[in-house]
């Protein structure tokens, strides 16, 4: 009988003694072979690291572990607890996800003027979220081609989408299909697509580059992607655990500049690749950005009569 308290005693002090060090589950909706995957494994290692004994992150993988259109669903849910995500693969929860594209100020100034508070009263709101740090910025989507226009045209012309795109390349007069990432390169090997919306960076990273022959400039928009969290989970943590977290992900968030001299480089290794260039004329290119600016904010007012205004008043200049 005492023995057998003394084997329960003994086997319950170091869970009392680690009671404080919390794990949290993390999936990308990117693919597992991106950059962006990459970078947030390093910092989950430093995290780890620099956590010991108070809170640690445990990555549980890309698309092949929870398909990408499902991740925030998953977060949502608490099926995981937290996710390297980007607002176009969680429309189906709020359509408010993907104004952040629509962003003109930086991360760093949204903490300042209300839009990250903002944000996370949404997020909270409509996804059971806690929207942690912006961890890409400073970077524009593309239209890129394998059939040559001449004008922002795009009649005739099938183009992969996500939400990010859709109004803009319809307005154009695309005919769209939504895929998650890791069905472009197969849909251009088997010519299902013309063309496809997609960051400045990241081509290579699923070899897009084989199959890609030309970029519309400009860009358009402001890529983002976000680590979130459940929110059940997030306000359960301990603060201790919670404050580190958050400190850690700011960190994060802080290193945006980085993507500025990436994407130049991008952009050269593409050229070098043999990614031609399809440029308009100076009137004709302010247009079609104007254009991709006023029917993106005015498709997000439209999905959100309520939030749509607010967000742009903060995130727009
Ligand atoms: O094109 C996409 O899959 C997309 O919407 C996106 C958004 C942010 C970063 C990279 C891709």
């Amino acid at each position: 009988m005492k023995k057998t308290l003394l084997v329960a005693l003994g086997a319950l002090v170091p869970a009392f003694a680690l009671a404080q060090e919390v794990t949290l589950r993390l999936v990308s909706a990117f693919p597992e072979n991106q950059y962006y995957v990459k970078r947030t494994l390093d910092w989950i290692e430093k995290v780890n690291r620099e956590g010991k004994g108070l809170a640690q992150i445990h990555f549980i993988g890309g698309p092949k572990a929870i398909p990408t259109f499902e991740v925030g669903n998953a977060v949502k849910t608490g099926v995981v607890d937290m996710a390297l995500t980007t607002g176009a693969y969680y429309t189906n929860l709020m359509p408010e996800a993907d104004a952040l594209k629509l962003a003109e100020v930086s991360a760093t100034e949204q903490r300042k003027n209300g839009a990250f508070e903002l944000i996370n009263r949404i997020w909270a709101e409509k996804a059971n979220m806690a929207y942690l740090a912006r961890v890409v910025e400073f970077t524009p989507f593309h239209l890129y081609l394998n059939r040559k226009i001449d004008k922002p045209d795009l009649t005739g012309l099938k183009i992969r989408i996500t939400p990010v795109y859709r109004d803009f390349f319809q307005t154009l007069g695309a005919a769209v299909m939504t895929t998650a990432p890791g069905e472009v390169y197969t849909a251009l090997e088997r010519g299902v697509i013309d063309g496809y919306g997609w960051p400045i960076h990241a081509l290579f990273d699923l070899n897009w580059q084989e199959k890609t022959k030309y970029r519309v400039d400009p860009g358009f928009y402001n890529a983002e992607v976000s680590l979130v969290a459940n929110l059940d989970k997030w306000k359960a943590l301990p603060a201790k655990a919670r404050d580190y977290l958050n400190r850690q992900a700011i960190e994060y968030e802080g290193q945006n500049d980085f993507w500025k001299s990436y994407n130049q480089n991008e952009a050269k290794r593409q050229a070098e690749a043999g990614i031609q260039t399809i440029t308009f004329d100076a009137a004709t290119s302010r247009a079609y950005v104007e254009k991709a600016k006023e029917v993106g904010w005015a498709g997000a007012i439209k999905a959100s009569p309520q939030y749509g205004p607010q967000l742009k008043k903060l995130l727009a200049k």
